[in-house]
């Protein structure tokens, strides 16, 4: 039987990798931090046959004991400081956990493992934040890095740490460069989950109106369950490699605002939409949209869901969970 470990086990991607990797038939195992983790409730309910271990991305000893237990043929590390926002008024905790934090995890994984580094394979969960102040259009796996928040560059030293332990110690370890992707699972503090229980409270009559800072970028938006199938996929081939993941398709914060409130039959939103300059970044990345032609070619990867179905979809969902509050 093949066993996975996956740090982030608590996070949106988690929970929709340890569903997949269940039914294909893996025993799962979860990294989850804190003492007493306020989502250890929520992962038991998705995924009742995995094992949680307790340990911190920041704590190597942890990591380590952690692999003993586990013995993972696949280690997925999804564990990071995810907010864009949040990474700024706190770099150094960002750089510890999404940067240091997966160097942390590699070492762990080539102590335990020792000569059979390759025998345990790796996913590092890499991000288009850091195309940042994009150089190309659309953006690839060539794309030059020109990170724009304190996370892109934590990001991408993981990035580029990934890459070396497979060049230095012949590790099977693959980069996934995923592009935005979303889900009801998704938390509140980002911009599609934000709008879509807004609009499910104003459909409601529960709130007013919404807060918004920048809605002139632009992202490549996909679904979350396709994604983590290109994670899957890429720690399958014979080979590790680095894969960009999107749907090649994008849309700015605008867009996003029209289809969600049409959901609700509001054609008209400019009513409901406050500018707020807190919601502004101190650097933003403008415009990203990926070429995933190497993930479509190499791993038969496509997504199946479009942007219109996927804001309906949250919606839907916020305006279900809404009813029921
Ligand atoms: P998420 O929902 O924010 O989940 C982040 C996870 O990291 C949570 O389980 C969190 O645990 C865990 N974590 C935070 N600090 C940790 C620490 N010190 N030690 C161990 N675990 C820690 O993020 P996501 O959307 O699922 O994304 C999964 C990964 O993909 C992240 O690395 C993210 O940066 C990356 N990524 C995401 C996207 C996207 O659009 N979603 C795109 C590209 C890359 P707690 O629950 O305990 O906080
Ligand atoms: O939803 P966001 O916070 O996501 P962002 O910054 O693109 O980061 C997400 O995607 C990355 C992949 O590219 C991941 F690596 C990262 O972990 C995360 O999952 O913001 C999207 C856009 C930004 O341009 C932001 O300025 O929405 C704009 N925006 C405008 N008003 C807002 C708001 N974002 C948020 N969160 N809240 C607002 O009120």
């Amino acid at each position: 039987m093949k066993r996975a470990l996956i740090t982030g086990i608590t996070g949106q991607d988690g929970l929709y990798l340890g569903e997949l990797l269940t039914a294909e038939g893996y025993e799962v195992f979860g990294l989850v931090r804190g003492q007493n983790n306020p989502k250890i409730p929520l992962v038991r309910e998705a995924l009742p046959e995995a094992t949680l271990l307790f340990g911190d991305l920041t704590d190597t000893s942890s990591l380590l004991r952690v692999l003993e237990r586990s013995n993972p043929t696949e280690v997925y590390n999804l564990g990071a400081i995810s907010f864009v926002a949040y990474s700024w008024e706190n770099a150094s905790i960002t750089t510890d956990v999404t940067a240091k934090g997966a160097l942390n995890l590699l070492e762990a994984i080539r102590l335990h493992a020792g000569n059979n580094s390759d025998g345990v394979r790796f996913y590092q969960a890499s991000s288009s934040e850091m195309f940042g102040k994009a150089q190309e259009v659309p953006q690839r796996e060539t794309t030059l890095l020109w990170p724009r928040s304190p996370y892109g560059v934590a990001k991408s030293f993981a990035h580029h740490m990934t890459i070396n332990y497979r060049e230095s110690y012949g590790m099977h370890a693959s980069s996934g460069i995923l592009f935005n992707h979303e889900s009801p699972r998704r938390g509140p503090e980002f911009v599609t989950r934000k709008v879509s229980q807004a609009v499910a409270r104003i459909a409601l009559g529960r709130q007013d109106s919404i807060a918004m800072g920048n809605l002139d970028a632009k992202r490549d938006w996909g679904f979350a369950g396709d994604y983590v199938r290109a994670m899957w996929l890429m720690l399958q081939q014979p080979d590790a490699d680095d894969y960009v993941v999107a749907t090649g398709e994008t849309h700015s914060i605008r867009d996003l605002l029209d289809v969600a409130f049409e959901r609700i039959g509001i054609d008209d939103w400019s009513g409901y939409v406050r500018y707020d300059e807190r919601y502004e970044r101190p650097a933003e990345v403008d415009l990203l949209i990926g070429d995933a032609s190497k993930a479509r070619d190499k791993l038969g990867w496509q997504p199946t869901v479009g942007f219109r179905e996927l804001v309906a979809m949250m919606v839907d969902a916020d305006l279900d969970a809404e009813r029921a509050s």
